[in-house]
């Protein structure tokens, strides 16, 4: 026990200890990139112009999926729908990746309780395929134990088959470098529920908000959004506090790879929030994520989602 007391001291001591700049080299000097492709998966074509005629594979799980390194600390992840080729896919020649997470199963979950059985979400994306990069001196744990599956739906807007990998670039570093970052953990905030985070959006305008009680002080230091075609804004607030930790406001159709050949524009990036915190959040305060949509024609299954990492204690 008193072992334990001194090495948890030693580590809290350290981290501060060591300086910013000092860190930074650190982490500069054992950094790796590494891309993994999941896939090959096929699309079925789609078999007319509206959204419920389009190719789908459904929501597929995949057990064990490859992880960029063991005992390490990713610090950035760069999403991405490709071919064979390496080409990116998008829906200007058809493939949309609706979306994939990365989980581990029978882990807990920050937000999602459920008996503490998970699944811990660690990573999603959708179509938008924001790129994540960690503030310096943060970076989130992977253990030689993790176990990663991964849910993955992909849509396909042209009218024939289509094969695509789910491409992940990621950056993390190992050994002393990796020590010396400060571990995130990562959380899901939905509008919905953890289990089913989807939800239908008539014609017009809807706002819908969900809230959470943080069972943990920390630093929130990552924050982006997830919307479906229709959805304007996604926004997180410190209800406890009144501060508003993050607003994400989506573009549509914001380069030609995300317009269909139908000329139905996609959602083409959701800018994020980061900062070295961008705010501290303790036990009990109650955070509420609300989602903005604006339908032309009602959608179904849509989603309102934040996700992010925030730093505990
Ligand atoms: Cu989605």
């Amino acid at each position: 026990m008193a072992l334990a007391v001194a090495v948890a001291g030693t580590a809290v001591v350290d981290i501060p200890a060591a300086s910013a700049g000092d860190s930074r080299e650190q982490q500069v000097g054992a950094t790796e990139t590494r891309t993994i492709r999941y896939g090959p998966w096929t699309l079925p074509a789609a078999t007319g112009h509206t959204h419920d005629e389009m190719g789908s594979t459904g929501n597929r799980l995949t057990l064990n999926i490859a992880k960029p390194c063991v005992q390490c600390m990713v610090t950035a992840i760069k999403p991405n729908l490709v071919y064979e080729d390496g080409r990116n896919a998008n829906v200007n020649t058809g493939p949309m990746l609706h979306h994939a997470v990365i989980g581990q199963l029978g882990e807990p979950d920050l937000v999602c309780r459920l008996g503490g059985l998970g699944p811990k979400r660690v990573f999603s994306t959708g179509n938008e395929r924001t790129p994540v990069t960690l503030p310096a001196g943060y970076g989130m744990r992977i253990d030689s134990g993790d176990r990663w599956s991964m849910v993955y739906d992909l849509m396909n807007h042209a009218h024939e088959e289509k094969s695509v990998y789910i491409s992940l670039e990621y950056t993390y570093v190992t050994g002393e470098a990796a020590r010396r970052l400060t571990p995130v953990t990562p959380m899901w905030l939905d509008v919905v529920s953890c289990l089913n985070p989807t939800f239908d959006v008539p014609v017009g305008s809807t706002t819908r908000t969900a809230r959470w009680t943080s069972t943990v002080n920390g630093r929130i230091v990552y924050l982006k959004g997830h919307l479906h075609h229709g959805g304007r804004t996604i926004t997180t607030t410190n209800v406890t506090t009144g501060q508003r930790i993050c607003a994400v406001t989506v573009v549509s159709g914001g380069s030609p790879e995300f317009i269909d050949p139908h000329g139905n524009p996609e959602i083409s990036s959701a800018p994020p929030c980061a900062g070295s915190p961008i705010t501290t959040i303790r036990r009990g305060d109650v955070l509420e994520v609300a989602a903005h949509y604006v339908a032309d024609h009602p959608h179904e299954n849509v989603m309102g989602i934040m996700t992010g990492w925030i730093a505990k204690g």
